[in-house]
């Protein structure tokens, strides 16, 4: 990394995109020597975070997730916010590449001076999924911006990380399709804060109240997430920016009912304390990468897990006490 921390700071303080995405390739990286500035680094903008409003948008593929946020992020910048995007990008453990055709079609918010794109990768590692996005929106927030939007892939791991990492989470719902059970069946209601029925024209109105209907009613089986918080069921168009605006109050009056409530801070709280937890794993699993004949026992313990040899919980220990031992001599 040709930038020293202190030169990462001051662009990420000062508004740099530039650096500001070079910091995020640092804290992206898996490199031991890149970990070290990323810790430094980290810690150092620790003070500059916490400012921003976290939001997660969930829905299945085609959804109009990206369509959303695209014309939702340049609703706020005209309300005076500076915003940044994150995606999940699935395709880049296996391709190396993004898929994400976000980039081209969030052109119109790209273009924005207050607004800051950017693909997060979720690689593959020693089966476990490291995934910096928490660290990213870190250095987003120290950067000064005021709404971090982190789309998900609509797979059920990115979904709970992101409910994980967020202060709102936005579920998109399509009509039709028989599925609007789907999101029930994927445990989605237990995570979402308010519902937005998008893709809503002229001809499908009645429809979408329908569904609007089956959703509520399918609400009132499930546990309040947050006190006081009934689940808004929204409805609009995302590509002709309907329903937008409403969805942008009612955002702020969650956050605000949440803070009043004390529960903006506890939840945030517990996050951290995951994400703690996450890191230990993260850590213990590098640690073991390390040596390649830890790779191997890896591999041919959970070989036997998956041939069903013996099962996986001993074939884990196993592994775990060769490990250790090895460690030791
Ligand atoms: N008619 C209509 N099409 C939409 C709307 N929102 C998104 N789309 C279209 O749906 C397709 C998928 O949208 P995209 O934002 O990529 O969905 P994602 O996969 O959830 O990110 C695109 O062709 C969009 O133009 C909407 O409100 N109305
Ligand atoms: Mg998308």
């Amino acid at each position: 990394m040709k930038f020293s921390t202190e030169e990462l700071i001051e662009g990420i303080q000062s508004g740099n995109k530039r650096l500001i995405a070079k910091a995020i390739t640092l804290v992206e990286s898996k490199k031991a020597e890149h970990r070290q500035q990323a810790e430094e680094l980290l810690k150092k903008i620790m003070p500059l975070t916490g400012n921003s409003i976290r939001v997660g948008v969930t829905g299945v593929p085609g959804a109009g997730k990206s369509t959303f946020i695209e014309n939702f992020g340049r609703l706020a910048i005209s309300d005076g916010k500076k915003v940044a995007v994150l995606a999940i990008d699935p395709s880049s453990a296996i391709n190396k590449g993004s898929i994400l055709g976000d980039k081209t079609r969030m052109e119109e918010l790209a273009r924005e001076e207050n607004a800051f794109i950017r693909p997060s990768p979720s690689s593959g590692f020693l089966g476990g999924v490291a995934n910096t996005t928490f660290e990213t929106m870190m250095i987003c927030e120290a950067a000064g911006y005021d709404y971090i939007l982190i789309e998900t892939v609509g797979v059920g791991q990115s979904e709970v990380l992101v409910a994980d990492i967020t202060d709102v989470f936005l579920f998109l719902k399509i009509i039709g399709g028989g599925d609007e059970l789907q999101g029930i069946k994927r445990g989605i209601m237990e995570m979402v804060d308010v519902i937005f029925i998008n893709k809503v024209e002229e001809d499908n109105l009645n429809k979408a109240k329908n569904t609007r209907l089956e959703l509520k009613r399918a609400l009132d089986f499930i546990p309040p997430k947050e006190k006081n918080w009934k689940v808004p069921v929204l409805l609009g168009s995302a590509l002709h920016s309907e329903g937008l605006e409403e969805v942008y109050t009612t955002i702020d009056q969650f956050i605000s009912l949440k803070k009043k409530t004390g529960s903006f801070e506890a939840v945030r709280t517990r996050q951290a304390e995951k994400r703690f937890d996450y890191w230990v794993q993260e850590y213990i699993l590098s640690v073991m990468k390390k040596s390649n004949s830890v790779e191997e026992a890896y591999i041919q313990h959970k070989k036997n897990a998956s041939a069903m040899i013996s099962n996986p919980s001993t074939e884990a220990k196993l592994f775990v006490e060769r490990f250790l031992s090895k460690d030791q001599d």
